[in-house]
Order: C-alpha cells, then structure tokens, then sequence
C-alpha cells in the first residue's frame, strides 16, 4: 500500500441536512488523521438517495472524469451505504470504496495499541464486515493489519465460499467476545477496588482532539508531580483509545480518581460504540464529568451536540457536568474565566486556569461533605489513619485525650464515627 493513497471525498447532502458542512470538514479531518492525500472534493443535495451508488447518475460520471484527472485510488463517502451500493460502486469505478464507518474503523485499527483496544476495534469491524461480505473487496481486507482482518478475497467468490467467510467470522466473533469477556471483568474488579477506596471518579469526556489528555496531564504535574503516570497527548484525531486513571491529590487531602477516555466524532459507528461500552464504563459510573471543548474551533457549538449526544447514547446523560472551555489562550477569552453556571475557560497547555478549575470540581463532587470536629482517643490508631486518609482535615490538633480534629467528611463517615464527633469546650477551657 502507498503512503499517503490518494482519494476523493464526496459528501451527498440528503434534504438539506443542517450540519452538512461541519460533517464535511470532520470527513477531511477523519481523511487526513488516515493519511490519506486528498485530491477532490464532490458534493451533491439530493432528496433521497440512489439506491443503486448512494449519489444520483448525472454525478457518477463527474467523479469518473474526477478520478481519471487526479489518479485517486480510493473514494471516500460521507454516508453510510449499503452492502449493496459498496459492490455496486466498486464495479462501477473499480476502486477501493470506503464509507465514513470504514474510515473511522480504519483509523482505530490504526491507533490500538493495547490487547483490549485492538480486540474491540477488531470486534467492530468484524460486526461492521458480516454484512458486507458480498462484494466487499479490498476496502475491508486493507484493514487486516491493523485489525487481524478478514483476509484477502477476490470478487466474484462463489456462494459456498462466502457461507464459509460468513461462518469464519461468526467464530471470529465469538473468540473475540469471549476474550474481551475475561478483560471487562478483570476491569470490573478494577473498578470495584477503586470504588471502595471511597475516592469520588471524574471522568474526562469530549470531542477528539479538544485537549482531554492534555488536561489530565496538567492536572497529574500540578497537583500529583507524578510525571511518570502521564499519557499521550497529541495533535492527532484519536489519540486516546484507552481509559487511563490516575489520582490527583489536591491540597486539604481532597482526592479524586481522573479517567482520560476516548474522544467522540459525529457519527461514531455504533457497533464501535458498542465494543467500546466496557471502556466507557468509567464514564457511565463517574460522579462527575469534565466536558472539555475546543473553544478556538470554529465548529465547537457542533462538537459540543456530538458529545452531548454520545453521552445519552452509552447513557452517561445524568452525570453533573462542568463544561470546561480549553484552548482559551488562543482565543480572546483570558483565561482563567468563569463562565455561566459551572463553565470555565482554560489552558491545559499552558495551565491556565488549574485551581479555578479544581475547585470546581472539588465544590461539585464534594458538596454532600459533613464540616465537623472529632476528638479520637490516641488507641483507636486505625480510625485516627483512616480519618487522615479518607477525610479533608483542616486542624489537628493533639489533647490530653487524643487528636482533635476540624474536617469535612462524606456522609457515610459522619454517620459511622459519629462516637467521636465533639462540641468544642467553650474559649478559655480547652486543653492546650
Ligand atoms: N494551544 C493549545 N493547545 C492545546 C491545549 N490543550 C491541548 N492542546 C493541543 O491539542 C492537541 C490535542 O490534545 P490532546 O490532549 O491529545 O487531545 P485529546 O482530547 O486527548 O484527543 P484524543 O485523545 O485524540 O481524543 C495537542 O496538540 C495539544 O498540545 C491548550 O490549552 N492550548
Ligand atoms: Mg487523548
């Protein structure tokens, strides 16, 4: 395979669609983080598709003579098309024919670097594969690197041939179902282990590129100095496929879990949706979520519907928000800004905008938090060792009749070492 193949994108504008030219401009992102070269650009409105190529008769031949000027090898859809109209376009132009799922799948092949993300990126073409097996050609055995693929068919295989392709990718499936089965529980004992530490989990959700794991890397050097546990942030479509958490010690021993997860794309395929849900799942059970957004892209208003959207799709639509409005140091904002209700402008870059941004969080995940005084007598060592752990101490103080202590505390501990909560002796009588 070349380089950078060269294509040609077209984009069928079915009824006057409202956001066409933003789902174009993301169709040449999506090309570009592919490495494609893009060559020609063919748009058309129609009413209804055509059954037969997806884009109406006059319009085949435009891209014909399109094709043969800039020698494209590979003709990108913007639309989804049918099992049908993939074989039909594949005679008609006899090119590599890929629709906006397969670009998207491609890319992911591309990016997996983990057992888990390559298992369900692979997961996802396969489920993407089944019906398309008739006449699919080249444009899905291109992804057998990344993905572990289907295999190289040539056109025109016979029935019995496909039924067996069919079957193979049945029990492909179900290997792959049943591996991904053994590492989503291997995550789920994960998470119950965090989830009794007791910590609150934010997690980090937004539209690819907007800055996610930028901001948990701001987050890690300021307030854990834990270098070592950054992750990759980069200027890339898709840079994350994996869920990376980490804890961030905020001064006053407040603590939090952070979860960096995979950004959202108009369109995500719903079957890589669905093979992703085990490593949403730290979305779906955060106590709050950071929905960062590229405020210096002329499309974000666009961006922010997608996110909102994914986030009722794998049904995280319930979860607090604090909107957070990253790149401000390349807009006229000044960061750090306070928006309306709990938004805030920043710069992860140039950590603008941290301890605004901490408190926020701190008032959202902590506000059921008890603001109360303990005294612990010095042989109940383990509750004075959970206490510090678990609670956010403001004043220790040691009495003749153990530690006395100023904190807040979640509810839950409030109720359990309610033995020890005090009134303080009035001014004057109190031990020194
Ligand atoms: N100027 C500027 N650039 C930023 C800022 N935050 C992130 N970036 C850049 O934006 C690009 C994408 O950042 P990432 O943190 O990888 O974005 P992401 O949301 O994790 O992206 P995916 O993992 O692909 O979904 C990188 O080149 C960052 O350097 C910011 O505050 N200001
Ligand atoms: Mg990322």
């Amino acid at each position: 395979m070349l380089q950078t193949p060269k294509v040609v994108l077209i984009g069928v504008n079915i009824n006057n669609q409202k956001f066409f030219n933003e789902s174009m401009t993301e169709l040449k992102n999506l090309a570009v983080a592919c490495q494609f070269e893009i060559v020609g650009i063919v748009e058309q409105n129609l009413k209804t598709p055509n059954l037969s190529y997806y884009i109406g008769s006059g319009k085949t031949e435009e891209v014909q003579r399109l094709m043969d000027y800039t020698a494209a090898e590979i003709l990108i859809f913007n639309n989804e098309l049918s099992p049908s109209q993939l074989r039909n376009l594949e005679k008609l132009f006899d090119c590599e024919i890929l629709d906006r799922t397969a670009l998207i799948l491609e890319i992911f092949a591309k990016r997996a670097k983990t057992k888990e993300a390559k298992l369900q990126v692979e997961m996802a073409h396969l489920q993407y594969l089944l019906p398309r097996i008739i006449g699919a050609g080249q444009a899905l055995s291109r992804q057998g690197g990344g993905t572990g693929g289907a295999g190289n068919r040539s056109r025109g295989e016979g029935e019995q041939k496909r039924e067996l392709d069919r079957r193979r990718i049945i029990d492909k499936k179900n290997k792959i179902r049943q591996e991904l089965e053994l590492i989503s529980r291997y995550r789920a004992t994960q998470r119950k282990k965090r989830s009794s530490s007791g910590l609150p989990l934010v997690a980090l959700v937004g539209y690819t590129n907007a800055g996610k794991s930028s901001l948990m890397n701001a987050l890690i050097e300021e307030y854990s100095g834990a270098i070592d546990k950054k992750v990759l942030e980069k200027d890339l479509l898709f840079a994350t496929l994996d869920t990376a958490v980490r804890e961030i010690n905020l001064p006053d021993n407040k603590r939090f879990l952070l979860a960096d997860t995979v950004g959202f794309v108009s369109d995500l395929p719903h079957d890589l949706v669905k093979a992703f849900r085990s490593t949403l799942e730290e979305v779906r059970e955060a106590d709050l979520l950071l929905h960062v957004i590229d405020i210096s892209n002329s499309n974000y208003l666009h961006q922010i519907k997608i996110t909102d959207s994914t986030l009722k799709q794998i049904g995280a639509d319930k979860i607090p928000v604090i909107k957070v409005y990253n790149k401000a140091d390349l807009t006229d904002f000044s960061p750090p800004y306070l928006g309306v209700e709990n938004d805030i402008y920043i710069s992860a870059k140039k950590k603008i905008g941290l301890n605004e941004l901490s408190q926020l969080i701190c008032n959202e995940i902590f506000k059921k938090y008890i603001d109360c005084k303990m005294l612990i007598p010095y042989d109940c060592g383990k509750v004075i060792g959970y206490i510090n752990k678990h609670a956010h101490v403001k004043m220790m103080k040691y009495q003749h009749e153990g530690v006395a202590l100023h904190l807040s505390c979640s509810e839950a501990d409030f109720r359990r070492y309610q033995q020890y909560i005090y009134q303080p002796a009035p001014p004057g009588q109190e031990h020194s």
